[in-house]
Formats: C-alpha cells, sequence, structure tokens
C-alpha cells in the first residue's frame, strides 16, 4: 500500500513532507472512502505488463501517455508546477502511474483537511472527479508519470472555489454514501 498522512500548515516549501507531530496517517480505507483508488504495478515493465493492461481493460482507459516532470524537459516547468500545487478539481477522473522518481498528490478529507500520498515509482492512483486536490514534486524533484484517461483526454482544471459544479455536487453526495 502507499503511505499517506495529514499535513501540517506551514507554507514553507510544498516539496517538504509537512507531517505533523506525532506523525498523523490517513489509511487505505480513510481513501477509499474518498473515492481513491491505488494499484501497486511493477513499472520496470509497463510496455508489456499484463497487469496495467488488465486495469485500463476493465477500467477502460482507453487513453495514455507519458508525462517527465523536470527541469530540463518540462516545458514552462516552473508555471506548470505552480498550476499543479493551485487546489483544483477536474470534470473526469485524475489517473497517474508514477513510472519513475516520487511526488505527492494532496487530497482534501470529508473535514476539509489535506492529505498527503507519497507516490513512488510503481504506484497508480485514481482521484475522483470533483475531488479537490493538487501535485508537487518531492525534494528530489523528479518523477516520470502515466496519465491515462477514458476516451480524449480533459486535462481542463478549475481552480477551488469551484462548488457550483454538477461534478463537485454529486462527488460530494457519493461521500455521504461512504
Ligand atoms: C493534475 O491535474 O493535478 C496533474 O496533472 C498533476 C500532475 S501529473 C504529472
Ligand atoms: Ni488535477
Amino acid at each position: 500500500s502507499i503511505e499517506a498522512w495529514y499535513m501540517d500548515s506551514s507554507d514553507e516549501d510544498q516539496r517538504k513532507p509537512h507531517r505533523l507531530t506525532p506523525n498523523q496517517p490517513a489509511s487505505m480505507e480513510q481513501l477509499r472512502q474518498l473515492g481513491v483508488f491505488h494499484w501497486k504495478l511493477n513499472a520496470d515493465i509497463y510496455e508489456t505488463d499484463p497487469e496495467l493492461e488488465q486495469i485500463r481493460k476493465d477500467q477502460g482507459y482507453s487513453y495514455m501517455d507519458i508525462v517527465a516532470v523536470e527541469k530540463d524537459t518540462l516545458p514552462h516547468y516552473e508555471e506548470t508546477l505552480k498550476m499543479f500545487f493551485k487546489e483544483h478539481l477536474h470534470l473526469d477522473d485524475e489517473i497517474r502511474y508514477i513510472l519513475d522518481g516520487r511526488a505527492y498528490f494532496d487530497v482534501r478529507d470529508k473535514q476539509d483537511r489535506w492529505i498527503r500520498i507519497s507516490m513512488s515509482k510503481g504506484d497508480l492512483i485514481t482521484l475522483p472527479a470533483g475531488i479537490y486536490h493538487r501535485f508537487t514534486l518531492d525534494e528530489t524533484n523528479y518523477t516520470k508519470a502515466m496519465r491515462l484517461f477514458v476516451g480524449e483526454p480533459v486535462w481542463k482544471a478549475y481552480n477551488r472555489p469551484a462548488d457550483d459544479f454538477e461534478i463537485r455536487q454529486k462527488y460530494l453526495a457519493s461521500l455521504q454514501e461512504s
């Protein structure tokens, strides 16, 4: 499973872990209740991995591309990272598979507290449409991620507040049931 924890509220370097003292872990069950799902795969064989194939088939992830998030290869690196770290939502699920390096995905829990999810090579995560979240590199400053999508990808992000979207209301309603 992946490690996740509640964040402190300090504004210092987003790439630091920002754990509480003492550390307050968030469990996989808590993440599931927020609609966040996780698989651990063998990223060394992603090009031919039957497990990944099966997930893509089952979930309808027809689209995929690969993005390296590092200073020398990602166009508009600083700007893009700033954008990724602004709290936002999407109208579709966000599905990311870490092929190399590390990264953090932060998601809001039901009480609007930040949970930091530590992702490294082999971690595949799905964030539900309508969840407020953000993304950052950690202090190693490098990750390579596969982006998956059902059908033609739509990357548009809506920064918070985006509460009037139907998908946001639908997401909130889904939390009531879990
Ligand atoms: C998003 O919308 O939060 C992202 O795409 C995060 C970066 S994935 C390399
Ligand atoms: Ni996003």
